[in-house]
């Protein structure tokens, strides 16, 4: 960042915007492969940081609780109508502040404290907001959870029917935070038509994937479609709730007056500059580019040695299974931090290893695809893993900043959406 692009704020507070600048440059200057990030463009940027900001809006266009609403109005009903074109649905809320949030919202609409949920578990790929006990929604609710089949890492869906069909839960959540395979959503709504429950499709990772039409789509399979916004549909940090009309007004009063307050009104711009990107035909290229992406270098590591749960990936995301290299999850990620690829440690399926010191790491394409970098680069990717590995296992502090150095020197090839840097 610099002076003559944010001067008010070099001013005002020289020492935040110092933090700011920091960060500008870390993100141009490193590989960024944590699969929940991403680039917003320029716009989404500028959008994300307007006047939006000062108004407060509680309610819906048109059914508002404070005057002065003629502009916040059309953004949001913007910023909806984008969202049911993008997504095939006949409802969206856009207000939901963020996934755990939104989440929450589809526990307020259809389910009541005590009553049984359903969804993945979270070392096996689901989200914390899936039913798991250490989050408010495994405490208030019961939750049940089906995971991965050990021998293959994929979904056992006979699993799924048999859980379902004991535990009748009142939702069942399909989708998670680290499933590198094709969601079966026709699959899920025919189990959860014989249990009896409201199905829940959290996106929040496929979700541009799904608008650039590299993922099948949920919208006609599911009760709810829940997303966040910021991962691969590349926009600002927020989410929404889609669903059919006749569970419009259940989701809509979860969120409001259910569980928010005012809507972000600044963030609510910035989606509808996103979507707006997301419904351009150079969308379908990058959903595609980031699949294609992913599977080079799910391939790439597989030559190098590296085990990788379900054996590959469908969509964006990569899980490595470190128990056989020595090196865990955590160690690989810190030695990968130094060598400026930027990944997250993350639990594998039956890990043997606790979720702060678990045995894998967690890897995705969406923010070096949004920089432009293809098929033919992933092979060098691979190779930075695997020498990263390899010297976190040596304890080998010069080779990590080798790798480093090239790492840096590729980046600046490919300059990053919304950076003034290369
Ligand atoms: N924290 C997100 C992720 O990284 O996948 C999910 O909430």
């Amino acid at each position: 960042m610099s002076a003559s692009r944010h001067p008010a704020l070099f001013a005002t507070d020289p020492e935040l915007a110092s933090f700011v600048a920091a960060e500008e440059v870390l993100q141009a200057q490193t590989l960024r492969l944590i699969p929940s990030e991403n680039y917003v463009s320029a716009a989404v940027l500028e959008a994300s940081g307007t006047v939006l900001q000062n108004k407060y809006s509680e309610g819906y266009p048109g059914r508002r609780y404070y005057e002065g609403q003629q502009n916040i109005d059309r953004v949001e009903a913007l910023a909806v109508e984008r969202a049911k074109g993008l997504f095939g649905v006949d409802h969206a809320n856009v207000q939901p502040y963020s996934g755990s949030p939104a989440n929450l919202a589809v526990y307020l609409a259809f389910a009541k404290p005590g009553d049984t949920v359903m969804g993945m578990a979270l070392p096996m790929g689901g989200h914390l907001t899936h039913g798991w006990g250490v989050s408010a929604t495994g405490s208030w609710f019961r939750g049940v959870q089906y995971g991965v089949r050990a021998d293959t890492g994929l979904i056992d869906y006979d699993a799924v029917r048999d859980l379902a069909l004991a535990e009748r839960p009142k939702l069942i959540f399909c989708g998670g935070t680290a499933l590198p395979r094709t969601i079966d959503f026709a699959a899920f709504a025919e189990i959860a038509r014989e249990a009896g429950s409201i199905l829940v499709a959290d996106v929040a990772h496929i979700a541009g994937l799904i608008a650039g039409g590299a993922h099948p789509s949920p919208a006609d399979h599911v009760d709810v479609v829940s997303t966040t916004t910021h991962k691969t549909l590349r926009g600002p940090r927020g989410a929404m709730l889609m669903c059919r009309e006749e569970h419009a007004k259940a989701i809509d009063k979860a969120v409001f007056p259910g569980l928010q307050g005012g809507p972000h009104n600044q963030t609510t711009a910035g989606i509808a500059v996103a979507l707006h990107e997301a419904a351009q035909p150079s969308f379908v290229s990058y959903a595609h580019a980031v699949v294609a992406n992913a599977r080079a270098l799910a391939a790439a590591l597989l030559q190098r040695g590296f085990d990788l749960v379900s054996g590959g990936t469908d969509n964006h995301l990569i899980l490595i299974d470190l128990t056989g290299k020595d090196v865990p999850g955590k160690i690989a990620a810190k030695a990968l931090d130094r060598a400026g690829i930027v990944v997250n440690y993350n639990t594998v399926p039956f890990d043997p290893r606790k979720p702060f010191d678990p045995s894998g790491v967690r890897i995705g394409t969406p923010s070096l695809t949004s920089r432009g970098l293809s098929t033919e680069h992933m092979p060098l990717v691979a190779d930075w893993i695997a020498r990263s590995v390899d010297a976190a296992a040596k304890g080998d502090e010069q080779a990590l900043a080798a790798i480093r150095a090239e790492v840096t020197d590729l980046m600046a090839a490919f300059p990053a959406p919304g950076l003034p840097l290369s």
